[in-house]
């Protein structure tokens, strides 16, 4: 290799270590002590956002992964009035990022998970979800244009987890790298695809943070939330990116 070409490489692998030291806290839910530290927006035009909540003694979500007991939740309305429920906050100026939290499973029987790249002008009805069907079986990422569903951008079983499908009653962590027109997802740890989805039509490439709860059959679920974390530029995304580079180089 000449020197030139493996000095690029050399300065290329620091970047890719300053980036991934780099990873930063934007802003989080935690809902400590019991009140939420975020401001929270509804969507769809329900009313229906966040409320916070410290869990009763003998509450099947206790212990909580952090174990402060405390969560937030995100109630969907009545079945005859849309049955959804959507939570979002703005992500600190960026367009990319990383959104994480966990939810919990309670009964599985509405669909419910994040979402990333949320429109604050139509009500946020324009966004990207990282959902949980109800059953629990099925993990879908998919996007919603001005209220309605596209096709599924990506979907899996979660029975091939090495948990297997997530039980009621139980915690589990979802995770959204979303850089450009590209999204990494992860459930559990577990990363979903090896390589970045890509939305190649008309992607949305900014937006606001939050959670979605939604059953056309059964409304009034509360569904809880909590440890939901916003960071800037992910060193998963970094290294991704970097890598392309990387092997453009060596062409
Ligand atoms: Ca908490």
């Amino acid at each position: 290799m000449p020197l030139t070409r493996s000095l690029s490489v050399s300065l290329l692998l620091s970047a890719i270590l300053a980036s991934a030291a780099s990873a930063l806290v934007l802003k989080q839910e935690r809902v400590p002590s019991g009140v939420l530290e975020l401001p929270w927006s509804p969507g769809f035009g329900v009313g229906r956002v966040f409320t916070p909540l410290t869990l009763a003694s003998g509450d099947p979500a206790m212990p909580n992964p952090s174990g402060d007991n405390t969560v937030a939740v995100l109630t969907n309305n009545a079945t005859n009035l849309g049955g959804i429920a959507l939570s979002a906050t703005d992500p600190a100026g960026q367009a990319d990022y990383t959104w994480s939290g966990w939810f919990f499973t309670g009964a599985g029987d509405t669909r419910r998970g994040l979402i990333v790249r949320a429109n604050p002008t139509n009500d946020f009805r324009t966004f990207y979800q990282l959902v949980v069907n109800p059953g629990l079986f099925q993990l879908r990422f998919r996007k919603f244009v001005a209220g309605a569903p596209l096709p599924d951008l990506a979907s899996w079983f979660l029975n091939t987890l090495p948990n297997g499908v997530p039980t009621a009653n139980s915690w589990h962590n979802m995770k959204i790298i979303a850089g450009g027109n590209e999204f990494l997802i992860f459930f559990d740890g577990v990363q979903m695809t090896p390589a970045p989805i890509v939305d190649a039509t008309n992607p949305i490439l900014t937006g606001w943070v939050g959670a979605y709860n939604f059953s056309a059959s059964v409304g009034e679920v509360p569904v809880y939330f909590d440890d939901l974390v916003l960071e800037s530029e992910h060193p998963v995304a970094t290294r991704l990116t970097r890598w392309g580079e990387l092997k453009r180089l060596y062409r």
